[in-house]
């Protein structure tokens, strides 16, 4: 069972995400254990204020210390090594997020996912109460929050038993730090386009090489990157 906790001032974002999508399906399936949290439950003023003017000047507001690291010392304790929880902040000054690290957090036992907005939040929070950065591309968001669906997705889709389907997942590690190929359903002709013989055939094992060969086909052509990367030189 995996728990993520998500702190956001916009929680009702997450109520369809959390309801209707194969999280859901995660969660009915007790995989998973999401739970959304407004962050103005942690502010004491009249307006519930969480946020405030940069020191130094500059446009734009920061997200101000007291409420986020409450919030997140609630759910996941103080930072340090009898914390049981990974505090993750979504930020574009994160680590760059990948597959191989989705994996690992998925074996985690307890995620809490921090949504910023504004232009930031105090460095303090980050140094007191966060214990990662995680960015999901380099480019910029109004705030965390879609970035924490990323996440959410990513991960939640790796559980055991979550996509019903496991020799999808297996295809996935057995094709790992490839792209797909083409993929092709009924009908056999579609606007003068047909569908590559091969796939009619029943011949799963030229099926199979034939999928092997399009896949690095195509990621030769579109992601180069991926090939040089790959370990143990698998494929060419
Ligand atoms: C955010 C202040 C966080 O924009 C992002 C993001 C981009 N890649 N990964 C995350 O996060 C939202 C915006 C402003 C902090």
């Amino acid at each position: 069972m995996l728990r993520i906790d998500v702190v956001t001032i916009f929680p009702v974002l997450f109520e369809p995400f959390a309801r209707e999508s194969m999280v859901g399906i995660a969660c009915q399936r007790g995989k998973a254990d999401l739970k959304v949290h407004d962050l103005r439950d942690w502010t004491s003023d009249r307006h519930r204020t969480v946020d405030d003017s940069p020191y130094g000047g500059g446009p734009g507001m920061v997200m101000k210390p007291e409420p986020l690291v409450t919030a997140i010392e609630a759910l996941a304790g103080e930072k340090g090594p009898s914390r049981k929880a990974r505090v993750i902040l979504l930020s574009p000054q994160g680590r760059r997020l990948e597959q191989e690290r989705v994996e690992q957090l998925a074996r985690e036992e307890h995620l809490v996912l921090v949504c910023g907005r504004y232009e930031g939040v105090d460095q303090r929070v980050i140094d007191l109460a966060v214990d990662e950065e995680i960015s999901i591309g380099d480019y910029v968001l109004c705030g965390g929050e879609v970035a924490a669906m990323a996440i959410i997705e990513a991960t939640t889709r790796m559980l055991p038993g979550v996509l019903g389907n496991p020799e999808s997942t297996e295809w996935e590690s057995f094709q790992k730090g490839l792209l797909e190929g083409p993929q092709f359903t009924r009908p056999p002709e579609f606007r003068g386009q047909g569908v590559p013989e091969v796939l009619l055939s029943g011949d799963h094992g030229k099926v199979a090489s034939w999928r092997e060969a399009r896949a690095l086909e195509r990621t030769k052509e579109r992601r180069p990157d991926l090939i040089r990367t790959r370990q143990d030189g698998e494929g060419d």
